[in-house]
């Protein structure tokens, strides 16, 4: 297993449209597995192939929902989705305040659909269909919009994305002067 490199904004390669996934494989069960560590390490809750310069339609989620331990702290649940698509989108909106890997550190609010009706392949190749709501609805449609070569940035006023743009500017001037010093 490997930790991944993240591309991140500007990077062309994340403005790409992800293909379709043909079949599961070896090489993509070892992709999967590598995504989840980088996605652990990073860490985050969600990362689509792209991400990580895979332009497929792959992305793995872990919303760390699962059953709680005997501690009742909540415990993993990593989720696999191949070639997932929307067919229905609430009326209702939701907002929510997210991140992005590829966009470090920044984070702002974002209206999306509150609930959406999925279909996707899981890592075994099995179709699923489902009614998804909450921060698993949101997640989903942030990491589908990277396979689509969209970021939550795009769907900001351009005066916020342009104050998340500038505040990730300032951050990286820091950590180099930091790293000159
Ligand atoms: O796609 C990505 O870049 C991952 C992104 C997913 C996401 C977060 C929030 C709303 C929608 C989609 C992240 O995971 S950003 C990091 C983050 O949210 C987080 C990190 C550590 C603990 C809890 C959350
Ligand atoms: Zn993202």
């Amino acid at each position: 297993m490997a930790i991944l490199p993240i591309l991140e904004v500007p990077d062309p390669r994340l403005r790409r449209v992800a293909t379709p996934v043909e079949a599961m494989t070896d090489a993509l069960g070892a992709l999967i597995a590598d995504m989840f560590e980088t996605m652990y390490a990073a860490p985050g809750i969600g990362l689509a192939a792209p991400q990580v310069d895979r332009p497929i339609r792959l992305l793995v989620m872990d919303l760390m929902d699962g059953p709680p331990n005997g501690e009742g702290r909540a415990t993993r649940n990593p989720r696999v989705f191949i070639n997932p698509e929307i067919l229905e989108r609430s009326a209702e909106l939701s907002v929510y305040n997210e991140g992005c890997l590829s966009v470090p550190d920044q984070y702002a609010e974002v209206e999306r659909p509150a609930r959406v009706r999925a279909r996707w392949r899981d890592e075994h190749w099995t179709l699923h269909e489902a009614e998804l709501d909450g921060l698993l609805a949101t997640c989903l449609q942030h990491e589908l919009d990277h396979l689509n070569g969209v970021l939550f940035i795009d769907r900001l006023s351009r005066l916020k994305r342009e104050m998340v743009l500038k505040r990730l500017q300032k951050q990286r001037q820091e950590a180099a002067r930091r790293a000159a010093a």
